[in-house]
């Protein structure tokens, strides 16, 4: 089968879901969120991982319904989690340009929230820093929209599109989340160790909360940690996992 028709039954059939990887605030040794990340559970070839599928749903179109499909199902579980009285944080979904700039896609959002009945407040929006190079008027507007009815916006793989940093007060963002490719070279370079200093003085400054991303070892944990930045994700604490393994996690962090 086309990839186009074998990606479209998969949605048909529930086998794209949501995974977790937890973000932990190192402060507190609490767990602050949770990013969810699309995995699709194909009976006849196993995991498969996003990098293969999420470029295919954007150049069809089909991330327009992947997309619903992932937040309906996120929502769901973390109002089932609050139910239980499992504190999780937020839950952070990635949202692609296509997905944005979408003239359904702010009523999709908040029809979810009111159907399963996760607070809005408790949702974050991940927005790649790329989605900046076009279309700014109209990307204020609609991160302006969700703001305004209590959802948080992210900018993802911060660093990674931008030498500047002084768009960055203009924008309606709660959150920056520095790209994992600068963790990458932490401690070694000093060039990037000053480089992240400075994302995260000018950042605290203007009241942006940040989140270090692909945090692998002790040593790139103390380097954030020294630096201000308490929000951290990567494998050292864990990789995404499903459903089932969340409340250990929750548990784990208390
Ligand atoms: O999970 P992985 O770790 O391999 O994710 C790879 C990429 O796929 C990430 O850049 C992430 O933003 C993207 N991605 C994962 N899940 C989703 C999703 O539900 N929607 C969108 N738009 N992108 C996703
Ligand atoms: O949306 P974004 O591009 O930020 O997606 C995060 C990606 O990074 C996912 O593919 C996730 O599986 C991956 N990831 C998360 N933590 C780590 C880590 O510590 N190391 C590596 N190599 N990848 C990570
Ligand atoms: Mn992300
Ligand atoms: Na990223």
């Amino acid at each position: 089968l086309a990839w186009q028709t074998r990606l479209r039954r998969a949605l048909e059939q529930g086998e794209i879901l949501p995974y977790y990887q937890g973000i932990f605030d190192t402060e507190y040794g609490t767990l602050a969120g949770l990013e969810v990340l699309a995995r699709w559970q194909s009976p006849t070839d196993g995991l498969i991982m996003p990098g293969q599928f999420i470029p295919l749903a954007e150049e069809s179109g089909l991330i327009k319904r992947l997309g619903e499909q992932i937040l309906r199902q996120a929502c769901t579980q973390g109002a089932a989690w609050l139910a239980e009285g499992l504190e999780v944080g937020l839950l952070s979904i990635n949202v692609s340009a296509h997905q944005l700039h979408d003239k359904g896609f702010l009523e999709t959002v908040e029809r979810v929230l009111e159907q399963t009945g996760f607070p809005a407040e408790r949702l974050d929006l991940e927005l790649s820093e790329a989605i900046w190079v076009e279309g700014r008027e109209s990307v204020i507007d609609s991160l302006t929209r969700l703001r305004a009815m209590g959802i948080r916006v992210s900018i993802d793989d911060f660093g990674t599109k931008y030498a500047s940093l002084a768009y960055l007060r203009h924008l309606p963002v709660d959150r920056i989340k520095i790209d994992k490719s600068f963790m990458d070279d932490i401690p070694g370079s000093d060039i990037t160790s000053a480089i992240v200093s400075a994302i995260m003085t000018m950042a605290t400054s203007i009241g942006l909360e940040v989140v270090a991303e692909g945090i692998e070892n002790q040593s790139q944990l103390d380097f954030m940690n020294g630096a201000g930045c308490r929000l951290i994700q990567g494998y050292l604490y864990g990789r995404p996992q499903a459903a089932e393994a969340v409340p250990a996690l929750s548990r784990r962090a208390d």
